[in-house]
């Protein structure tokens, strides 16, 4: 059993992978991160490489070696100290209109960046199965519709930001957000509890796709965690 199998088996038991992450996914049905300062990287759930051919392994080294790291480093420091320093992640993002940027920048970067990693994995599945395949299905019409919807929401943000598949109500729509922003921050324009996020901030595709983010957002389709998925899509 390897290290990333060994962190799977004991997924099972939230005390354990508590225990041995330190910081791991705290799981609540409002978010996904509840702990306070200092925040932590939950180690990635697979190897760097894992990801390929559709993300390559320098990109996924870059991104959460570097990016998503500083995201934490700055955050720790912009709350160091201020009255975020004793609330949650989850707490933070929600009430974010509160904040200073440097907070909402790196807030939503550890936020974003963490439900990124965990909706993706090496498993290919094509499609999703279940209740997220009904739910799918009757908000879009197909399958081949929500991926269109999607990749449009995704094609269309302009600079850097984040598509989403979102619940709200029962009922679930696509869309995206700028910059680090999220669906659970009050300020933001999409609403709703993140089901699947897909980063197209040029740092997660460049290296590889340079400017062409519509073939890195057709290649997302094949590493999509549908199980990671349909575990967000109960909890909302
Ligand atoms: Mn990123």
């Amino acid at each position: 059993m390897n290290r990333t199998d060994f962190l799977r088996t004991l997924a099972g038991s939230s005390l354990a992978v508590g225990a041995l992450t330190d910081r791991a996914f705290a799981g609540s049905s409002t978010g996904i991160i509840a702990e306070t300062a200092p925040f932590k990287q939950a180690p990635l759930p697979y190897d760097f490489g894992a990801l390929e051919p559709s993300i390559d392994k320098m990109t996924m080294e870059i991104h959460y070696g570097k990016h998503h790291a500083a995201y934490v480093k700055n955050l720790n420091d912009a709350v160091k100290g201020t009255e975020f320093e004793k609330k949650s992640l989850d707490e933070i993002i929600k009430s974010i209109g509160k904040a200073p940027a440097a907070i909402r920048n790196n807030g939503g970067g550890h936020w974003n960046h963490t439900f990124f990693w965990e909706v993706m994995g090496p498993k290919k599945s094509a499609a999703p199965t279940g209740a997220v395949a009904d739910a799918i299905n009757g908000q879009f019409g197909s399958f081949d519709k929500f991926k269109e919807e999607f990749g449009k929401a995704a094609t269309t943000r302009f600079g850097s930001g984040w598509a989403w598949l979102v619940a709200k109500g029962g009922k679930l729509s696509v869309g995206s957000t700028p910059n680090q922003d999220n669906p659970l921050m009050d300020i933001s324009d999409l609403k709703g509890t993140p089901i699947l996020g897909l980063d197209v901030w040029e740092h997660a595709y460049y290296l590889h796709y340079q400017n062409k983010r519509p073939d890195y957002i057709k290649a997302f389709w094949d590493v999509v965690n549908w199980e990671k998925v349909a575990e967000n899509l109960k909890k909302a």
